[in-house]
């Protein structure tokens, strides 16, 4: 059963709350005047702003030790449409979902389209999955798919991913994401040169099958499920491939794909020069890919890969058009009420890297005044920004606080009656 948070409930939620949230605005508004900033012109901006939710996102992540389900979690496709829809309608930040095959597949696309059309909801990126085996399957991929010493299992991994761009073809989509595990965990256990010369024999017949309009996007990953090295492990040799595949191959950037203290919105930035930036897995980390909450650990760092982007934007920089996902691992949260809270959290790099003046950071960067350049940066990230992102949900019929109205609804206790308990099974974490 389909159900849907109640627009008036969002709107008597809204009513008490609104006196408070006009006051704010107004302050900031006056504050970000005497800047020469025009807060309606921001909040245009910061309504227009779209991240795309993963449908694996919804159900509750584990680690490799174990999962800890929560109660009514999603048990097919259909159910995370619901749950998608309740994240958009209250965010009003999130219309697209991007889906993992096979994890999503269905008999059925049409049923499928026309659930997500009813919900509002659009599809995003297909994200094929040759990381682990499925049920019946000819050749195992524990020793890697596309770059696997064996052709017949390279055969197979690249027969998916072009099942995943027509599936994606049937749900409107444009872009598939390709991931791969494959890479080894013993010094000498592959032969890197070799592995990557497969890697991209295999994706040049995938990249050969795009359809109009279709770009791929490569993600890297530093370490796991291969502990020693990966096939794709950084941007370089991301970059690298789709250098080697074509213009609609770029590389995706998962903010937990890197080793520690990496410079990440410098990469970003060098992707940008080369229209190479595909796209981004929105997330944060301590340690390694832990997949952390979008700004639970470094929030600055999340404004500085934003001031890269707006930047290009600024500069009207050509071929930039970079997608935004989020990819997250809920192991203890709600999964409704951590994506909508990091939808907010990207939201709010941008916007407040949209307060940074740029002909001012220009200049005292020609000027080597290192230190009012930064001060400038700090400027705009110090800047609360809280009231814009509330007054852009309130007009566009979200919830000025999404997690207390979503938790007044109560749509986890009634799902939970409705879906029966997905046990410890495990979920994907990319
Ligand atoms: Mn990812």
């Amino acid at each position: 059963m389909s159900m849907r948070i109640d627009p008036n409930q969002i709107e008597e939620q809204n009513t008490a709350l609104q006196a408070a949230l006009r006051e704010d605005y107004d302050a900031l508004g006056r504050t970000l005047a005497r800047a020469g900033i025009d807060i309606e012109a921001i909040t245009i901006q910061a309504a227009a702003f779209e991240v795309a939710v993963p449908s694996w996102g919804v159900g509750t992540g584990g680690t490799r030790f174990a999962r800890f389900p929560g109660p009514g979690e999603p048990v097919d496709v259909f159910d995370k449409l619901d749950d998608c829809a309740v994240i958009n309608d209250l965010s009003r930040l999130t219309s697209s979902i991007s889906p993992h095959f096979p994890w999503d597949a269905v008999d059925d696309f049409g049923a499928l389209l026309e659930k997500s059309a009813s919900l509002g909801l659009t599809w995003d990126s297909i994200n094929s999955n040759t990381f682990q085996d499925q049920p019946g399957q000819a050749h195992s991929y524990k020793y890697g798919s596309l770059s696997h010493t064996d052709e017949a299992t390279r055969e197979q991994a690249i027969a998916h991913n072009l099942q995943c761009i027509e599936w994606g073809q049937q749900l409107g989509s444009d872009t598939l994401t390709v991931w791969v595990g494959d890479g080894s965990n013993h010094p000498g256990q592959s032969h890197f040169q070799r592995a990557f010369e497969r890697y991209l024999d295999s994706m040049r017949v995938i990249y050969a099958a795009l359809p109009d309009g279709w770009e791929v996007h490569i993600e890297h990953k530093m370490f796991e499920p291969a502990f020693y090295s990966t096939v794709i492990q950084d941007w370089g040799s991301n970059v690298l491939a789709a250098m080697e595949l074509g213009e609609r191959a770029k590389s995706l950037v998962d903010l937990g794909h890197h080793a520690p203290n990496c410079n990440i919105e410098m990469i970003v930035s060098r992707l940008i020069q080369f229209k190479k930036l595909g796209g981004f897995h929105f997330n944060d980390s301590k340690y390694g890919d832990d997949d952390l909450d979008s700004g639970a650990i470094h929030p600055y760092q999340m404004f500085l890969v934003f001031n890269e982007l707006v930047d290009a934007d600024y500069r009207k920089q050509e071929g930039f058009g970079p997608r935004y996902l989020l990819d997250q691992s809920h192991n203890v949260t709600d999964p409704i009420e951590s994506l909508m809270n990091s939808a907010i959290e990207v939201q709010r790099a941008f916007v407040k890297a949209l307060l940074v003046d740029r002909p001012a950071l220009e200049g005292f960067q020609d000027d080597n005044d290192a230190l009012m350049a930064s001060n400038t940066l700090k400027a705009a990230f110090n800047t609360d920004v809280s009231p814009i992102l509330a007054m852009a949900r309130q007009r566009q019929g979200g919830a000025i606080d999404p997690i207390a109205t979503y938790r007044a609804s109560g749509y986890r206790e009634q799902v939970a009656k409705e879906r029966p308990d997905s046990g410890g099974s495990g979920s994907g974490i990319v």
